[in-house]
Order: C-alpha cells, then sequence, then structure tokens
C-alpha cells in the first residue's frame, strides 16, 4: 500500500495526523531538533530521545479544562543527566514546566532554590556553604551541555502535541541508524478527545447556559456535554503509537518503553505483552508506589531482572511490585543512575550487532 508521503517502504501513518492539527510551533521545533541532530550525527555520536512527564487531553478547544496525569518527569529528567553522562547528546522532550535535567535538584515544592541561598557578611546572595560543593558539580555538568550543546529541551503540553513531535522528530533521527535510542518515559494519555469531536468554547456548568456543544460541522457528537447537571466524557483511544515507531518513523534505532501499573500482579504480564505486541527492544516495568526503588526489565532476548536499589531511610510501608513488603522513604541512590548504563550496554550490544550486518 502506498501511503499519503508516497514512501512505500513504511506502513501508513493512521488517520489521526490527517484529522488532529498539527501544533503550530511544530515546524520551529523540528528545525532545532535537525540540526541538532545534525551536529551529533556528524560527530557519530548517539542521541537519546528522553520522553518526560506527563500529556494533557483537553476538552475544550479554546481550553479551560483538560485531563492530566501524575508525571512530575522526575524518570525522565534523571535519566536524561545519566545519558549525557554516558556520553549521549539528549533531545528532551518534557511536559512544560515539570522538571528539567540539572535544575531538577532545586525547583518545584521541595527543593526550592531560595532554600539553598544566603546572604554573605557584604549582603551578597549566595549559596549556602553546606550545598556549594553539590551544586558546583551540577553547575559544571550543566555548563558542560550547554557548552557542547549536547542537550536540547522542547517542550509539549497535549498528547497532541506529542504524538506530532515524536513523529517529527522520529523522522529527523533516522539518518542516526542504530546511533539512536527512544527512551519513552513519559506518561502518555491513552484517551483523548478527537479534533473533530472538541468543542469550541468552555463546557458551561450551569444549565441555563447549556446550548449548541457541537463545533459546528454538526456531524459528530462532542466529545464532552453536558447532561442536566451532569458533564459527560466521551473519549476516544489515543492510536498505538509505539508501533508506529518501530515499524516505520525509527526502524533502525533502539526503542525502550516504560510501562506503569498499580496491581503487581500485572506488571510482569504486561510489560511483556507489550514487548511482543510492539517487537522493541525492552520494556522497562514500574509501579506506581515503587518506581523510585526497583524497576523490572523485560528483553526482548526473553530475560526478565528486577534492578533494586537500597532505600536511604526506613519508614512508610509500600507493597512491591514483587509481592514482598518493603519499607521505604527515599532511595539511597537514584535509580536512573542503575537503569541508564544498563540501556546504554544494550544498546551498544545493538549497534555492534547491527555493524557485524553490514
Ligand atoms: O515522571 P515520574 O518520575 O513521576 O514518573 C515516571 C513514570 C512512572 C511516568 C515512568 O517511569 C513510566 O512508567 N512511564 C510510562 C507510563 C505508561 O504509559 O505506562
Amino acid at each position: 500500500m502506498v501511503q499519503q508521503n508516497g514512501n512505500s517502504e513504511h506502513p501508513p501513518d493512521p488517520d489521526y495526523f490527517q484529522t488532529n492539527p498539527k501544533p503550530y510551533n511544530l515546524d520551529r521545533q523540528i528545525t532545532l531538533a535537525r540540526s541538532f541532530i545534525e551536529q551529533h550525527a556528524h560527530a557519530n555520536s548517539r542521541v537519546a530521545l528522553v520522553t518526560s512527564g506527563g500529556t494533557t487531553v483537553p476538552l475544550e478547544n479554546q481550553t479551560v479544562r483538560f485531563i492530566d496525569n501524575f508525571s512530575a518527569g522526575t524518570r525522565g529528567a534523571t535519566s536524561a543527566e545519566y545519558f549525557l553522562e554516558a556520553g549521549y547528546a539528549v533531545i528532551f522532550l518534557h511536559r512544560q514546566f515539570s522538571l528539567l535535567p540539572y535544575s531538577r535538584h532545586y525547583s518545584h515544592s521541595t527543593n526550592c532554590f531560595l532554600d539553598f541561598m544566603t546572604y554573605n557578611d557584604a549582603g551578597a546572595v549566595v549559596v549556602e556553604s553546606e550545598y556549594q560543593q553539590e551544586m558546583a558539580q551540577v553547575l559544571s555538568r550543566y555548563r558542560k551541555a550547554k557548552e557542547e550543546n549536547t542537550l536540547l529541551l522542547l517542550p509539549f503540553t497535549t498528547v497532541n502535541e506529542y504524538l506530532w513531535l515524536l513523529r517529527g522528530l522520529a523522522m529527523q533521527m533516522r539518518p542516526l541508524g542504530a546511533n539512536g535510542l527512544f527512551y519513552l518515559a513519559a506518561a502518555v494519555s491513552d484517551f483523548f478527545v478527537p479534533a473533530e469531536r472538541m468543542v469550541e468554547h468552555k463546557i458551561q456548568s450551569s444549565e441555563d447556559f447549556q446550548e449548541d456543544l457541537t463545533n459546528g460541522n454538526g456531524a459528530k457528537a462532542p466529545a464532552a456535554h453536558m447532561e442536566g447537571k451532569r458533564l459527560v466524557i466521551d473519549l476516544d483511544p489515543v492510536p498505538k503509537f509505539l508501533k508506529l515507531l518501530v515499524d516505520g518513523w525509527a526502524p533502525q534505532s533502539m526503542i525502550v518503553s516504560f510501562k506503569l501499573e498499580t496491581d503487581p500482579s500485572l506488571l510482569a504480564k504486561k510489560a511483556r505483552y507489550a514487548l511482543e505486541k510492539y517487537s522493541h527492544h525492552l520494556v522497562i516495568g514500574n509501579m506506581l508506589n515503587t518506581r523510585k526503588w526497583e524497576v523490572l526489565f523485560v528483553s526482548a532476548d526473553g530475560g526478565e531482572r528486577w534492578i533494586r536499589v537500597p532505600a536511604a531511610r526506613r519508614s512508610k510501608s509500600i507493597t512491591s511490585g514483587n509481592h514482598e513488603d518493603v519499607h521505604l522513604q527515599e532511595p539511597a541512590i537514584e535509580i536512573e543512575s542503575w537503569i541508564v548504563p544498563e540501556v546504554a550496554k544494550e544498546h551498544t550490544m545493538m549497534i555492534e550487532k547491527t555493524k557485524s550486518k553490514h
């Protein structure tokens, strides 16, 4: 079958990209990514596309209300730092205002940067002495990434922006061949409101103002509407982009996806199911409550293994992904510092295998 772009080698894009609008700033973001990738492809460097944070699902075109999820971007931002340390250039595709590599150490509610500052005797603002050493290290890594242009930050908010960007970036990464790596840690919505069923204006909660909620084309029932005092939302499934990524958009890259569960009895099963269904390289399973302490690697070669980091302090009881009760508060080590080198090792093996075939 010939697809719309005339390339018969790859499966056709789903209707999704024909029926859901291209984000206004997509071309600018792709242009930035193109020159970043060209620089690193030229140097024969590895490039990791790290996705991070949650996507939103707007309920209205002029969006007042939207559906969101819990993800803060910790996994993605932390992993990005370790990929940079491992010599990768990183495209950090992240939810706007979620955690970022390096600044994550000093941002958001638990780590307000002002708590790290003080006044010196001359009244100038300086870093508290107890934080000097650690901040100097973070600063030096941050500056290195800037000087060497190894970190590109690209934001998204909605699931639509995410999907357009992922596809556009995957196409740009093709010249990297096996040197490209997709590390999909974002929490991507499973359901969404397609453009053709999106209402234009803020949904009115007052019965006195409920009238015409169609989006103008009159053809499709709006996805969100009031029934008396109740708001009724009827969402479509988000297309299975992983299949498209593996088979069409980035067939030569290494692809690592994450699988999040809350029921421990499902984690291994669903991770394996995803791997078999999409035929990519690695699924990293994690449980909502224990994701900072343990992850399950499920590989295409049939292997399954847990990676666990020790807990620094023991206080709170949480049921782990392995049916045991663990007592945790904060990990002693960032688990991403163990995850990323393992992924990089598997990536090396994949690159070597690819080379030996040519
Ligand atoms: O962003 P965060 O550190 O709070 O959470 C990370 C995570 C649990 C979203 C990530 O590790 C993950 O599992 N992402 C994939 C989610 C999924 O679609 O199954």
